[in-house]
């Protein structure tokens, strides 16, 4: 009687194991498990509301999305300017005399004051104050009856005239013993345009009645509201660059 029982326990148990395992395969169905109540429900589209910022691109996820962000911008949604200049590596190492400026999305690489971009690189800005001398002297100017006669034996270097001394070279003859030195020296060729940039010209020494019987090379760039000159010491002495308003 007890072993019946058993048996007959065992065989209802099987039974009842083998109906689920039935139950659980037609359950895993496709077809029945779209009837399921989720699967109701529409995934809405989360790029719907432009989430990703600063011209990010936005991919749609169940319950979310994924920001891919243009350069120069990070953060979830792209809100963050990466800030290129605190980098371990400054990317503006590689461009000479130069500093570096964050900016929303990018960076610059600004020139450090006194120079002025060339190409890639930054270099010495002879327009800027720090890069060039003055040359003041009444005594300069074209129509000054020389005195006491000088030279300029000592210049080297770019000088803008200013002051007493007027604004610039003059660019005629000066009959002799002019600008306080016995040999004036005047610009042959005239002064350059912003455009033209540095320009090369003769800096004609008046001798002997030769209004350029000998002349020294100087560079002219026209910085727009002056000009500068890179002068040298003439060969004769006393000679000396003469000037006018
Ligand atoms: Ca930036």
């Amino acid at each position: 009687m007890f072993a019946r029982s058993v048996v007959s326990f065992n065989f209802k148990h099987s039974f009842v194991i083998e109906f689920c395992c039935w139950l659980l395969q037609v359950l895993s169905n496709v077809t029945v498990i779209n009837f399921l109540p989720y699967h109701l429900e529409t995934d809405i589209d989360d790029c719907a509301s432009h989430p990703c910022k600063n011209n990010g691109t936005c991919t749609d996820r169940v319950n979310g999305f994924n920001c891919s962000c243009a350069p120069g911008f990070n953060g979830m949604q792209c809100e963050k300017d990466i800030d290129e200049c605190a980098a371990q590596v400054d990317p503006c190492d590689a461009v000479a005399n130069s500093e570096c400026k964050n900016t929303a999305g990018s960076y610059n690489c600004q020139c450090k004051n006194g120079f002025v971009k060339n190409g890639l690189n930054c270099e010495v800005d002879v327009c800027h104050w720090q890069n060039y001398q003055n040359l003041t002297d009444a005594k300069r100017k074209y129509d000054y009856v020389t005195v006491n006669s000088k030279c300029d034996n000592t210049l080297s270097g770019w000088y803008r005239f200013q002051g007493d001394a007027g604004t610039k070279m003059v660019t005629t003859c000066p009959p002799m013993d002019r600008c306080d030195a016995t040999f004036p020296v005047w610009l042959c060729g005239g002064h350059p345009t912003v455009a033209e940039g540095t320009v090369r010209r003769k800096g004609c020494i008046h001798q002997s009645g030769d209004c350029c019987r000998e002349y020294v090379f100087t560079q002219v760039k026209n910085c727009s509201s002056y000009y500068i000159y890179e002068l040298f010491p003439p060969w004769s002495c006393p000679a000396r660059y003469c000037s006018t308003d």
